[in-house]
């Protein structure tokens, strides 16, 4: 690919993502209905609307529409009633592992599977004690875990497996929807997330009475009859941001369209740079099209990760390190045996290589090749 030598940088930042928008007139629609019914929060129509489009979109009756993402992993664990170690990646946002130390367990790090960046069953199983009770994988960019190796893994130890499906909303599996694996999944609906309530998570099981318990502990403890029978809390998604997603829905293909678009348009554009690497597409897997994460390998690309998003920061495209440092380099994480880098190779190379892209609907394919030309124009640079 030819690289002109007058390429500049953008005149506005260009951000990794940016929200999906929906015109603000449909929002001010459903905004009208909320107030009319003078209905804010706790169990209103828009709340019930939404969770009937999520049940049918993520092929799932058992839908708790809960307040962030963080909020949905925490309560996940805190309903499956877990002890002492969980077995999770140390290759993700700090969400899962302290999702798992606020309900007061010892994340154990596993290693992770350096193609697909998810936990690498093999570890999983060599991670295993006496005082294991769960395996917490996380779908990272939308890539699904090595779901059934790690469901025969559960249940050849009796262990239950939780996954952070933030990313992962309307990946499937062989066409199979991604909640169906595992006891439980936890999605996020931030706003920079594919689909979005602004704030907002879910939990999806296919355990119709974990479902009811998730319910009632997000819900002060109150059961059916109305009355508290055991120690819950406030984790409610309300009307507004049940109207957003309602609205947000609506654009939803469209925005996977766009975003299917540019990903071959970096793919195509990237493909034959040497040293830079992404994720091949997995013809089993429908993907989210959550981000769009290359690998640099500094020693072929003659420039590290961190050089390049450095160089890259100077035309104003602001690229992100997800995920690195690794959750197991935090001070709160880094004393445990789990942690020690020899044990997690993969992790450590991984982290130190991917760069997520700039990567949303609004993104115009021109923008997206003048980004790929200034990525050959920065590995060309000094030569
Ligand atoms: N598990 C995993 C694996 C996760 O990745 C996450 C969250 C969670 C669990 C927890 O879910 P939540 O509790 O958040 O629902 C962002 C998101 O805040 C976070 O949700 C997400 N993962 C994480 C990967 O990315 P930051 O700290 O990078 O956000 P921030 O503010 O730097 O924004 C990222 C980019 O988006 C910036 O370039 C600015 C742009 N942006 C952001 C917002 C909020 C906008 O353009 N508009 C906006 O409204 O964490």
């Amino acid at each position: 690919m030819k690289v002109s030598d007058n390429l500049v940088s953008f005149s506005e930042p260009i951000l990794v993502t940016r929200p999906l928008l929906p015109p603000i007139e449909e929002f001010s629609l459903k905004l009208s209905e909320i107030w009319k019914k003078a209905w804010l929060t706790n169990s209103g129509d828009q709340l019930r609307i939404l969770n009937q489009r999520i049940q049918t979109y993520l092929g799932s009756p058992n839908v708790s529409l809960l307040g962030n993402g963080t909020l949905a992993l925490i309560m996940a664990i805190k309903a499956l009633e877990l002890e002492g170690e969980v077995i999770t990646t140390p290759f993700t946002f700090p969400a899962t592992p302290h999702a798992l130390s606020w309900n007061g367990l010892t994340p154990v790090f596993a290693d992770i599977d350096p193609l697909n960046m998810t936990l690498d069953p093999i570890q999983v199983e060599a991670a295993i004690t006496s005082k294991t009770t769960a395996i917490l994988g996380v779908h990272v960019y939308g890539n699904p875990c090595h779901v059934e190796a790690l469901q025969t893994i559960a249940t050849r130890h009796h262990l239950k497996l939780i996954f952070d499906a933030a990313h992962a909303f309307g990946t499937r599996v062989n066409g199979v929807p991604i909640a169906h694996f595992g006891d439980i999944s936890a999605f996020s609906f931030h706003a920079t997330k594919l689909f979005h309530t602004a704030e907002g998570g879910a939990l999806l099981t296919p355990h119709s009475e974990l479902k009811a318990k998730i319910d009632k502990l997000c819900n002060f403890g109150f059961n059916e009859k109305g009355e508290v029978d055991s120690i819950g809390i406030n984790c409610k998604m309300n009307e507004i941001q049940a109207a957003l997603g309602l609205v947000v829905f609506n654009y939803l293909q469209a925005e996977r369209d766009k975003r299917k678009s540019i990903l071959t348009c970096y793919q195509n554009c990237l493909q034959e740079i040497k040293g830079l690497s992404f994720i091949e597409p997995n013809p089993k897997v429908v993907q989210s099209y959550q981000y769009f994460p290359i690998r640099i390998n500094a020693k072929q690309f003659g420039k590290t990760r961190d050089e390049v998003f450095e160089a890259l920061k100077k035309y104003n495209i602001m690229s992100r390190r997800y995920f690195y440092p690794l959750c197991s380099e935090y001070p709160h994480y880094s004393h445990l045996p789990s942690a020690d880098p020899k044990r997690l190779p993969h992790a450590h190379q991984v982290a130190q290589e991917v760069l997520c892209l700039p990567f949303y609907g609004n993104l115009s394919l021109k923008a997206v090749q003048t980004i790929c030309h200034l990525i050959i124009k920065i590995k060309n640079q000094g030569k």
